[in-house]
C-alpha cells in the first residue's frame, strides 16, 4: 500500500520511472515492445496526473472545510494549449522526468509533441482565459473556470494552392487523460417552451416555465496547477447530454431515427467552438451553447453554496462571477431566474445579489462583436429570460430617468432592447446594467469605453468603470517554451522574476556586459536555427538565419492589417526589381494565423501572402534576400516555438481598433522588438521599454477619427505615392497570380475605393519605420542591447499582475494557501 502512494506521489527519477511503467501496464494495457508514441505520452500524462491529485484533492478539501470566497471565470473559450510540458514546468519536475523517460529509451520533447492540444478558444480572449486560470492557481486564488467541453475546437488549418481550408479538429479521439467526468454533479438546463404565470400558497405572483426540451450538462473537470505551489484549481467543462439516451415511447413503437434525434439535438450543444472571434451571428445554437454553459455553472455554484452551508443570500460573498465579454451575459437574467423562480427569492434581493456578484470584461471595439440577439429568437429559446430583460429593463430605464430627466434620445441609446429596426437584445448593455464592475482590456481600450462605445453606461455608473490591463503567463510563455533564454536570465538574476516578472528589472544591470549580450544573441541565434529547421521541414523553405526574421503571428483580420505587412514586401520586391544589387537587409516574413470561415476578406489576404511567397521566393533577383513564409496551423503549441525566434513582432493594428492584444506581449518578453502602432496595450509597453526601444508609427486613435471626419480618400495616397501606387499596380497587374487580374480585385478595390483601416495612410510611415529597423539591425550591439532592455521592462505584463489588479479592485478575494496533508 505505502508503495502505490509512493508511486502515485513521488518525484525521485527512479520513481517517476517505476510509475511510468506501471501506467503504461495498467492504464494504456501495454507493455514497451507493442507500445505506440502515444500510448508513452499518456502513461506519462496519467504518472504527472497522479501527481496533481495530492495537490488538486488538499486543494478542494482546504476550499471546503473553509468555504472560500471563490472567483468564477465564465468564458465560452478556453485556449488551454498542451498541458504535459506545463504541468511539468509547474510542479518543477520537468528535468527529472526528462531524464526519467531517457533512461527508459525515449525523448521527453518527441513525448510532448504527441500531445494534441485542446484548442477551446479563436484566439486572444481564449487565451488570456488559460493565462488568467494559471495565474490564479499560481496566486494561490481560490478559482473555478467554467466553459464547454467542445468535442471540436477550432479547426485545424491546412493551406492548400494558397487558400486556407478547415479540417474538423478531433482533439479527442485519443482521448483526455487530464480531464475526469462528474457525472455525479450534473444539472439540467431548459430551452424553448412557453411561461405560465401563478399565484403560489403565499398569494405570491409566480411564474413557471414550461420547456420544449431539457439538456442535461455533465462536468468534466481537469486540475490547473499553479507555479512552485499546492494550489490546483480546477477547469469546469460541460458536455451536453440528452436527459435519455433514447425516447423509449418512439423506440417501442419502431421510430429508431426517431429516438435517437433529441439525443442528437441536446448533443450538438456542446459539438463544436464557433470559429469566429469577432462577430455575432445571431445563430439559435451559439445562444443555446450560452444558455447551456453559463447556466449549468450558475447552478453548479449554488449546489457548491448549499453544500458548504452557505446562505442563498450570501451567494455573492461566496462567489464574484467574472464574465468573459458577453458571451456568458445572459447570467444577468440566468441567475436572476435561478433565484426569484427557483428558489422563491423577491426581485429586490435577487437583484442586489446579481449585480454585487457578477463583472464584467468588454474585449473588443469593434461595432460589429457586441452581440445582440433578434427578439423573436431569444423569445423562442429563452422565453422567461426574456420576461425578465423586460422587467430589469423597467426599472433600469426608470433609473436613466431619474438622473437624466427628459433625454429620450438617451433611453433609446441605452435600452437593452434595440428597437431601431428588427428588435434585438442588446447584450452589452445586459452586461453593463447586471454587473458592479466593467473593465477594459488595456488603458487605451478602457478610455475608448468610457468615450465612446460605452459612453452612456459610463456616464451613468462612472464608478463601475476600471481597467485591467491583460497579461501572460510567463510559465508557458518563457520557461516552457524558451529554456535556453530562461536559464540564462536565471543564471545571472536568479529564478525570483518566474513569479515577480518585475524582477526582470535587474537584467539592466547586464546590458553593457559582452560577454551577456553575446550569449543573449547566440541563444536567440541558436533558435532561430531551431525555426529555420522547421521551415525548411515543414515549408521546404530555405531561410537565411541571419535575416531579421519579422513575425505577424495572430488571428487573420482586416484591422490587423496582415495586408500592410504585405505591401511592405513587395515594396521591398519592386525595390530589388528596380535595382537588383540595392544593398537591403535580409528579412524573413513569417506569418501564421487563422481566419474564421466565413471571412472572405481575410482568406483572401492568405491567399496573397502565399502568392507573393511563392513569386517571391524564386525570383532569382532577390536572390534569397527576402524570404516569405506562412506556417499553417498556428496554435499554442505552435506559438510556443515562434515567440522566442522573433527578431521583429508586428503589432500593426490601426490604431483604436486591437483592444490590447497579449502576442505583443509574449514576443517581447522573449526578446523581439515591437513595430507597432499606438493601438492596445502597445502603448504601455512603449511607456514600459522607451520609446527608444519600440518602432512607433502610424496614426494615434484620435488622429485616425479626425482623419475619417474630414473624408478619408485612399485613391489621393494611392496617386501621390510612387512606391505604394508601384505595390498595388504590381498586384494588380497579375504578378503574384499567374496573370490573373480578377483574383485580388476585391482586396485593391476595398483598399482603393474605401481602405476602412486606413493602410494607404499609414503606409509611408510604415515603410519609413521598416527601413530604420533595418538600419538599426545592421547595428547587432545596438539590436541586442534594446532586446535586452525590452525583456528587462516587461514586468508589468505578467498575468499575475493582472490577476492581483483583479484581485484588489474587482473581486475582494485573498489567497488561500495549501498545505499537502500526509
Ligand atoms: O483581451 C484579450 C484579447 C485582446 O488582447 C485582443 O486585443 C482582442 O481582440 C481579443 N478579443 C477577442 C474577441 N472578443 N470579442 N468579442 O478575442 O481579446
Amino acid at each position: 500500500n505505502l508503495q502505490i502512494e509512493d508511486d502515485r506521489t513521488g518525484l525521485s527519477v527512479e520513481c517517476l520511472k517505476r510509475a511510468f511503467l506501471d501506467n503504461l501496464f495498467y492504464v494504456q494495457g501495454k507493455f514497451p515492445k507493442i507500445a505506440t508514441k502515444n500510448d508513452y505520452y499518456m502513461a506519462l500524462a496519467y504518472t504527472v496526473r497522479d501527481r496533481l491529485l495530492q495537490r488538486w484533492i488538499n486543494t478542494a478539501v482546504i476550499y471546503t472545510e473553509r468555504a472560500s470566497r471563490t472567483v468564477s471565470y465564465l468564458s465560452a473559450e478556453f485556449l488551454m494549449g498542451p498541458h504535459l510540458g506545463n504541468n511539468l514546468v509547474n510542479l518543477g519536475i520537468y528535468d527529472q522526468v526528462k531524464q526519467a523517460v531517457s533512461e527508459l529509451g525515449l525523448d521527453l520533447e518527441d513525448l510532448l509533441e504527441q500531445e494534441e492540444e485542446p484548442g477551446l478558444g479563436n484566439g486572444g480572449l481564449g487565451r488570456l482565459a488559460a493565462c488568467y486560470l494559471d495565474s490564479m492557481a499560481t496566486l494561490e486564488i481560490p478559482s473555478l473556470g467554467y466553459g464547454i467541453r467542445y468535442e471540436f475546437g477550432i479547426f485545424d488549418q491546412d493551406i492548400r494552392d494558397g487558400w486556407q481550408v478547415e479540417i474538423t479538429d478531433k482533439w479527442l479521439h485519443c482521448g483526455n487523460p487530464w480531464e475526469i467526468a462528474r457525472p455525479e454533479w450534473e444539472v439540467y438546463v431548459k430551452l424553448g417552451g412557453h411561461t405560465e404565470a401563478y399565484t403560489d400558497e403565499h398569494g405570491r405572483y409566480r411564474v413557471r416555465w414550461i420547456p420544449y426540451q431539457v439538456v442535461k450538462g455533465v462536468p468534466h473537470d481537469t486540475p490547473i496547477l499553479g507555479y512552485k505551489t499546492n494550489t490546483a484549481n480546477t477547469l469546469r467543462l460541460w458536455t451536453a447530454e440528452a436527459p435519455e439516451s433514447f425516447d423509449f415511447g418512439a423506440f417501442n413503437s419502431g421510430d429508431y431515427l426517431g429516438a435517437v434525434q433529441a439525443k442528437m439535438v441536446s448533443e450538438n450543444l456542446s459539438k463544436v467552438l464557433y470559429p469566429n472571434d469577432d462577430s455575432s451571428q445571431g445563430k439559435r445554437l451559439r445562444l443555446a451553447q450560452q444558455i447551456f454553459f453559463v447556466s449549468c455553472s450558475l447552478q453548479d455554484m449554488i449546489r457548491i453554496v448549499f453544500r458548504q452551508n452557505v446562505p442563498l443570500e450570501k451567494f455573492h460573498e461566496k462567489f464574484v462571477v467574472q464574465l468573459n465579454d458577453t458571451h456568458p451575459a445572459i447570467a444577468v437574467a440566468e441567475l436572476m431566474r435561478l433565484l426569484i423562480d427557483e428558489h422563491d427569492m423577491g426581485w429586490d434581493q435577487a437583484w442586489s445579489i446579481t449585480q454585487k456578484s457578477l463583472a464584467y470584461t468588454n474585449h473588443t471595439l469593434l461595432p460589429e462583436a457586441l452581440e445582440r440577439w433578434p427578439i423573436s429568437l431569444f423569445r423562442s429559446l429563452l422565453p422567461r429570460h426574456l420576461e425578465i430583460i423586460y422587467e430589469i429593463n423597467y426599472h433600469f430605464l426608470e433609473e436613466v430617468k431619474a438622473k437624466f430627466p427628459g433625454d429620450s434620445d438617451r433611453l433609446r441609446r441605452m435600452s437593452l432592447i434595440d428597437e431601431s429596426g428588427e428588435k434585438y437584445v442588446r447584450m452589452a448593455h445586459l452586461a453593463c446594467v447586471g454587473s458592479h464592475s466593467i473593465n477594459g482590456v488595456a488603458a487605451l481600450h478602457t478610455k475608448l469605453l468610457q468615450q465612446d462605445v460605452l459612453r452612456d453606461f459610463y456616464q451613468m455608473y462612472p464608478e463601475k468603470f476600471n481597467n485591467k490591463t491583460n497579461g501572460v503567463t510567463p510559465r508557458r510563455f518563457m520557461v516552457l517554451s524558451n529554456p535556453r533564454l530562461t536559464n540564462l536570465i536565471s543564471s545571472k538574476i536568479g529564478d525570483s522574476w518566474i513569479k515577480h516578472l518585475k524582477d526582470l528589472k535587474k537584467l539592466e544591470a547586464f546590458v553593457d556586459d559582452p560577454e551577456f549580450c553575446h550569449q543573449w544573441r547566440s541563444i536567440k541565434s541558436a533558435i532561430k536555427h531551431d525555426l529555420v529547421a522547421y521551415i525548411q521541414k515543414q515549408n521546404g523553405i530555405s531561410v537565411n538565419p541571419d535575416s531579421i526574421f519579422d513575425i505577424q503571428a495572430k488571428r487573420f483580420h482586416e484591422y490587423k492589417r496582415q495586408h500592410l505587412n504585405a505591401l511592405h514586401i513587395i515594396t521591398l520586391y519592386n525595390r530589388i526589381k528596380a535595382n537588383p544589387d540595392i544593398d537591403i537587409t535580409p528579412r524573413t516574413f513569417i506569418f501564421g494565423g487563422k481566419a474564421a470561415p466565413g471571412y472572405y476578406m481575410a482568406k483572401l489576404i492568405i491567399k496573397l501572402l502565399n502568392s507573393i511567397a511563392d513569386v517571391v521566393n524564386n525570383d532569382p533577383d532577390v536572390r534569397d534576400r527576402l524570404k516569405v513564409v506562412f506556417l499553417k496551423d498556428y496554435s499554442v503549441k505552435f506559438a510556443q516555438r515562434v515567440y522566442p525566434a522573433a527578431d521583429l513582432s508586428e503589432q500593426i493594428s490601426m490604431a483604436g481598433k486591437e483592444a490590447s492584444g497579449t502576442g505583443n506581449m509574449k514576443f517581447a518578453l522573449n526578446g523581439a522588438l515591437t513595430i507597432g502602432t499606438l493601438d492596445g496595450a502597445n502603448v504601455e509597453i512603449r511607456d514600459e521599454v522607451g520609446a527608444e526601444n519600440f518602432f512607433i508609427f502610424g496614426l494615434t486613435a484620435p488622429e485616425v477619427y479626425a482623419l475619417k471626419a474630414r473624408g478619408y480618400r485612399p485613391l489621393d495616397y494611392y496617386h501621390s505615392n510612387r512606391e505604394l501606387k508601384a505595390v498595388i499596380d504590381r498586384i494588380a497587374s497579375g504578378h503574384f497570380s499567374h496573370g490573373d487580374t480578377q483574383l485580388f480585385k476585391p482586396l485593391l478595390d476595398s483598399l482603393l475605393h474605401r481602405d476602412e483601416y486606413l493602410l494607404f495612410a499609414d503606409y509611408q510611415a510604415y515603410i519609413d519605420c521598416q527601413d530604420n529597423v533595418s538600419q538599426v539591425y545592421r547595428d547587432r550591439d545596438r539590436w541586442t542591447r534594446m532586446s535586452i532592455l525590452n525583456v528587462a521592462r516587461m514586468g508589468k505584463f505578467s498575468s499575475d499582475r493582472s490577476i492581483r489588479d483583479y484581485c484588489q479592485d474587482i473581486w475582494n478575494i485573498q489567497s488561500v494557501p495549501i498545505e499537502l496533508g500526509e
